[in-house]
């Protein structure tokens, strides 16, 4: 097989003072940081989807960028000419995980049986591929949102045909995920919702998206699936309202249909400023429900409304989420590069560009968010803002459960006038912050 992405090396760590387009700059994958490795603390992982698949494509134009990679679109010969692009690249770039969509791995035909049929056929020559490397599936998912079939929702369809057509493509996805050795399962329900309840039973629908998961989570673990089941959260786009609004919604769905063992948390930093939270909001509310579990690594755009998906920039927001990951001791899953290059960036070239800085951006992070563990002054800060409560006999009781309300009432007839005298110190923190980012 003849090299694809011609002229691009590998890439390796030069330092920050390289001026090599294709080189690191702060990723230098055998870095101790905190202890780890910084390949440790930053499992990468490659969108099949994007990287391979997804050419420019937009509501108003077609591709701008070639990924035909020298075949015929839609064809066998194509998937593999895929799968050969996508070893090299993620080999040039030191990848060691993918993510996939069962319709980004193969064309999809008009009758599932043969759909399998090729996704059988692919999968053997992806395993070929991977023999011999350390490049691993990090998660697999069905597509349960293109085709029109779903134009009502798979797992909240009213169509019983369309939700048996869901379970096959589960039922598939999951074998071939434990096929790839994937560490986790994602359900995103792109849709999964509703655009007007004049025409929508919620609790129908939601009762059946969970019936389908238990199927899937009971499935799963009968075919030696041992990894995460993961909800991908997102509150809207393509649908007006998504059941799947954030990870708080998501949670309290998983708790409420005993789901919550077998699912984690996969946090998209776009879908987070969507919902109207931040990426590191998002991530905190996930770990402190035990429930961080994998990253899909992007950034939204705030003059935009929409899923932009680019490829993350944003090193203070990137710091910040290693901050979260590191506090939680780690991910189960990783950082998916769910990002795509913006549409006038259409080369080869414009590919690697964007996985190297999406690298060396999470490379920074890390290592900023490592200093500022390690710098103490925002967790000291935030620890002794309750300090009343660990430090009287009065706050120790709350803690403890045993205090009642009239306790406290009384307690409270004591104090005369009580103000909080603790400065929130934000500014303070924030300039704290930028020492650190930037020494
Ligand atoms: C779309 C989602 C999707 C999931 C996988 O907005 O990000 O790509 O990650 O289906
Ligand atoms: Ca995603
Ligand atoms: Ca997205």
């Amino acid at each position: 097989m003849s090299e694809i992405f011609k002229n691009i090396p590998v890439i390796k760590y030069e330092g920050k003072d390289s001026k090599n387009p294709f080189a690191f700059k702060f990723y230098n994958p055998d870095q101790v940081v905190l202890g780890k490795k910084m390949s440790e603390h930053l499992p990468f992982a490659m969108a099949w989807w994007h990287n391979l698949c997804a050419g420019g494509t937009d509501m108003f134009g077609r591709d701008t960028a070639d990924k035909s990679f020298g075949t015929e679109k839609a064809t066998m010969e194509h998937a593999k000419a895929k799968v050969d692009a996508g070893f090299e690249f993620m080999q040039k770039l030191g990848i060691k995980y993918f993510c996939f969509h069962d319709v980004d791995i193969v064309p999809e035909a008009d009758d599932i049986k043969e759909t399998n049929r090729r996704l059988d056929e692919i999968t053997d020559y992806i395993l070929e591929k991977m023999n011999g490397t350390d490049i691993k599936c990090l998660w697999g998912t069905a597509n349960m949102f293109s085709n029109p079939r779903f134009m009502n929702g798979a797992g909240s369809t009213n169509s019983a045909e369309v939700y048996c057509f869901a379970a096959a493509q589960i039922k598939k996805a999951l074998e071939l995920t434990v096929k790839l050795g994937g560490k986790g399962y994602v359900f995103w329900g792109g849709r999964e919702g509703y655009e007007t309840l004049l025409n929508t039973d919620v609790k129908f629908e939601q009762e059946n998206i969970a019936r389908l998961m238990k199927m899937a989570v009971e499935y799963g673990r009968s075919i030696g699936f041992t990894g995460d089941f993961y909800i991908e959260p997102k509150p809207k786009e393509p649908m007006k309202h998504q059941y799947d609004f954030d990870a708080a919604t998501a949670i309290g769905f998983l708790r409420q249909y005993g789901l919550d063992k077998d699912f984690k948390m996969n946090i998209e930093a776009n879908h987070a400023t969507l919902a109207g939270h931040t990426f590191q909001h998002e991530l905190r509310i996930s770990a402190i429900n035990g429930m961080l579990g994998s990253i899909d690594a992007n950034q939204g755009d705030y003059l935009l409304g929409w899923d932009t998906d680019e490829f993350p920039f944003d090193v203070y927001e990137a710091t910040l989420c290693m901050y979260e990951v590191l506090k939680a001791g780690g991910l189960t899953g990783g950082f998916n590069f769910d990002a795509k290059n913006r549409r006038p960036s259409n080369t080869f070239d414009d590919m690697f560009h964007a996985y190297i800085l999406g690298m060396d951006t999470f490379a920074l992070g890390l290592l900023k968010a490592a200093a500022i563990i390690e710098d103490g002054r925002i967790d000291d800060f935030i620890k002794n803002k309750y300090s009343s409560f660990n430090d009287t006999e009065i706050g120790k009781k709350i803690l403890s459960g045993s205090a009642t309300l009239s306790e406290l009432a009384a307690f409270a007839e004591n104090l005369g006038d009580t103000k909080n005298v603790q400065s929130g110190r934000q500014e303070y923190l924030e300039s704290v912050m930028n020492s650190i980012l930037f020494s």
